[in-house]
Order: C-alpha cells, then structure tokens, then sequence
C-alpha cells in the first residue's frame, strides 16, 4: 500500500491508541443462551419495526467466536478494543446475583484481549437494558442510579483487576432521545424525556464513584454522540429548532457531568426532577471525554413534534455515504475543537465509521474504497485539530464486523470486516487490509 494512501499523523501524540468498537447486542448473538436474561432489543426486535424483522438472537455469532474476533483484532494490529457488556447477560433481572455463565463469557474474552496485548475498554451499557429493569419504570424510574450501581459493582468486582478503561454510557442523548429504536420517538411527554435525562445522569455519577472506589488505577469517561446541529434553511423557525435540538443532543449530558450544571435552557424543565446535591452527585472527576462522530445533522422546525423539531434536508452540495450521512471532515475537526473548548478533557474517539451495504464481488473479495476514503478524510481532520492544540489521544473505527445496525437490522453494513450471515464467516474488507497498514506505518 503506497502511503500516499495513508492520512497525515504527524501532529498526533506519540502512544496515539489505534482501536475499534463494537457493542454486545450488536454482535453477541447467542440471546437465548447460558441463563441471559432478556433485554429491551430482545423486545422491541418482536415489535415489526425492525428492518426485514431481523433480530439479535445470532447477530454475529460473537459469543462463539470471540476467539477468532479477537484474532481479526491481532491482525489489524490494533492496541485496544472497545466492547460492551450485556448487563441481562450478567444479571438477568438486572438486580440480585450474578449469572455466572454469563460473567465467564467476560472472563474468557477479556484474558484473550489481555493475552494478544489488546488494551480491553469496557462500555457498561450500549442500550440493551434488562427488560426485568424496564418493568419496573426503567430510566424513568429514579432508582435506576442504584440498579446501575449494583450492576457496576459486579464488574468492578469480577473484571477490575484486567479491564482499567470503563466507559459508563454509550451516547447517552441518542438513547434517551430516540428511546430503544433509534427510528422514532417514544416519550409521551416533555417531562417524562426531562426525568430520563436526570436519572442517566445520576447513575452515571454513581457509576463513576462505584469504579473509583473499586478498581485500582481506573480511566473512566463516558461516551458523547455529538453532531453539531444545523439549520436546514435559512428561516428563524428551523434556526430555532436546531439550537433546541443542539442543547439536547450536544450539552444535556456532558455539560452536568463534566461542568456541573444542566443548560440555562433546559433548568426550569429539569427543575421537578432535582433534589438537594443531585449536580454533585453527577459531577465526579472523570479522566476523558469519549466522542462519538459521523456526521452533522439537518434539523427543521415540526411544531407538533417533541421539542419542536424534526430531521431537514440535506443541503444539496453535501456529499453523503451510502446510507445518506454528509460526509463532512471538516465538522469532525471543529467538534474536536469545540469539545475541547467546553470541556478541557483528553479525547478520545471512540466510534467513527462509513455505512453501506457493500457485497463481495465474484471473486468473494469485498472491496470498499469508499470507506478508506472517508477514514483517511476524518483522520486527516483529526490530525488538524491535533495540530491546532486539541489533545486526542485514540481513535476507534466502528466497526470491527458488519453488525446487527439497531432499526435497520443487517442492512447496513459499518464493519472493516464483512460477515455473512448465513454461515457467519467473516471477510476483512479491503479497509481492513488498509487500516492495518495504518497502524502498522505509524506504529514505531
Ligand atoms: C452509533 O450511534 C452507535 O453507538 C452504534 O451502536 C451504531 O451502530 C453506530 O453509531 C452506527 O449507526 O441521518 O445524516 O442525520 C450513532 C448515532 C445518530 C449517528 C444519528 C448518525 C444521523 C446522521 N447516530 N446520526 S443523519
């Protein structure tokens, strides 16, 4: 591989970590099995709202193959693999004793990381909330601080003396406004997303104190989508709505947890839910921000719509992937610039990726030059916030494998690796090969 191919680096600290991501629901499979308790996806994959009714009963078939993931991993070269776990799988009513089938899963693909020299960063919740928890109110319920709690201590105990880097939640303003589908929204009022909201962030604090106090030598932070919220027209409403909207998915989370205190904006809403130290409670030291980054996003003004917004077009001159997301580096730069702005903490990348739905060709290699060039695009552009000062310190591609995409099933495709779901192999895509020559180029 010429490396022409490859983006500039040279403004990225020495000990830069090289990853990539995936999340348990997405690639466990195995849903039924060794005592895992259900989860809200099992759920809501029964509802008929899932692309072509697909499930995540075999996904990848990752809890059976971890062992030959985990080789994929070592040939990529990459220093470090974020996962998740699945709490049904180690608490199967999210409360009480632990299933030990379930943690031993964990144990085994935690020593394979361990033993091929690939850092574990373990995610403690990607949205699969055991359904026993969403019986009894879920997030809307304030005591979820403390089943996160209890649920954390378990890992702490039973994972800590290996897995050093925890992340509390994945996106946290994506779950909380999209609920379980990501296709549509779900709260039935203001006040009930206004609860939610309050309530992730609390168990999120608890989280932190409960590593903290239990886990010699923890790196903890939590993991942020954050898109910069743009108007998709010029008129005062839709300005509106995307400032509405940027408050929500933006600041809602980071700017308690890291800051201290919710946006003026959305106070008086928060207001019902508070109770006296709540803010302390959610503000724990945490080591970095973890940031999630595709793309921006369109926003218009729907009156009749939670927070008086809805998703705009896109602006013509925009080029878009496959699956229609801008393709936008130059977002990607001024969101590293703007986190550090606001928040002052070490970043790390945690997911960024290219969706299609790319097939292997008649020679059964899957060539994809559309996703190395958007890799080399956003890297370049990391490397230039870099070079203006932003202190990154790790990128992660997602994903891994193609995988189970949430609402649009196995119709998207964001892994290097390609996997066919009818015999489960797997196929390094040509990014694959690509990303490995990265590394290998930058490594010393
Ligand atoms: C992440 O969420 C998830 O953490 C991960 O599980 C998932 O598989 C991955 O992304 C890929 O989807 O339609 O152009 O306005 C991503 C959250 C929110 C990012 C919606 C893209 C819309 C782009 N996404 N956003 S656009």
């Amino acid at each position: 591989m010429p490396t022409t191919q490859l983006p500039n680096t040279a403004s990225l600290r020495p000990g830069f970590i090289w990853g990539v991501s995936t999340s348990s629901f997405q690639i466990e499979g195995a849903t039924k099995e060794d005592g895992r308790g259900l989860s809200i996806w099992d759920i809501y994959c029964r509802s008929g709202e899932i692309k072509n009714h697909d499930t995540g009963d075999v996904a990848c078939d990752h809890y059976h193959r971890y062992r030959e993931d985990v080789g994929l991993m070592k040939t990529l070269g990459v220093q470090a693999y974020r996962f998740s776990v699945a709490w049904p799988r180690v608490l199967p009513l999210g409360l009480g004793s632990a299933n030990e089938a379930g943690v031993s899963f964990y144990d085994r693909l935690i020593d394979e990381l361990v033993a091929a020299g690939i850092e574990p960063w373990l995610c403690l919740y990607h949205w699969d909330l055991p359904q026993a928890l969403e019986e009894r109110g879920g997030w809307l319920n304030r005591e979820s601080a403390a089943w996160f709690a209890d649920y954390v201590t378990l890992i702490a105990a039973r994972f800590g003396d290996r897995v050093k880097r925890f992340a509390t939640f994945n996106e946290p303003s994506i779950f909380s406004l999209f609920s379980r589908s990501l296709g549509k929204r779900e709260h039935s009022s203001e006040d009930k997303f206004h609860r939610m909201i309050h309530n992730v962030n609390l168990a999120h604090g608890a989280a932190v104190d409960v590593l903290r106090a239990n886990v010699i030598g923890a790196s903890i932070g939590c993991i942020h989508n954050r898109q910069p919220c743009r108007p998709s027209s010029a008129s005062e409403a839709d300005e509106a709505a995307a400032a509405r909207l940027d408050v929500y998915w933006n600041a809602a989370f980071p700017d308690p947890q890291c800051r201290g205190e919710y946006p003026p904006s959305m106070r008086a809403a928060i207001e019902p839910h508070m109770q006296p130290g709540d803010l302390t409670r959610i503000c724990r030291p945490l080591d970095w921000f973890g940031l999630n980054h595709y793309s921006p996003v369109y926003v218009k003004a729907r009156a009749d719509s939670m927070l008086g917004y809805d998703f705009g077009d896109k602006p013509a001159s925009v080029p878009l992937t496959p699956i229609g997301w801008p393709i936008d580096p130059e977002a990607f730069s001024e969101t590293l610039q703007a986190v550090r702005t606001r928040y002052g903490l070490p970043i790390y990348v945690l997911e960024n990726g290219y969706g299609d739905s790319g097939q292997p060709d008649q020679t059964g290699a899957v060539i994809d030059p559309g996703r190395i060039e958007f890799l080399k695009a956003y890297i370049n552009a990391m490397n230039n916030a870099a070079a203006h000062g932003v202190d990154v310190r790790g990128y992660f591609v997602w994903s891994l494998l193609d995988n189970f995409e949430w609402a649009s099933g196995y119709s998207i495709r964001f892994g290097l690796t390609y996997v066919d779901y009818a015999s489960l192999r797997r196929i390094p895509k040509s990014s694959f090969g690509w990303y490995a020559g990265l590394i290998r180029a930058v490594q010393p």
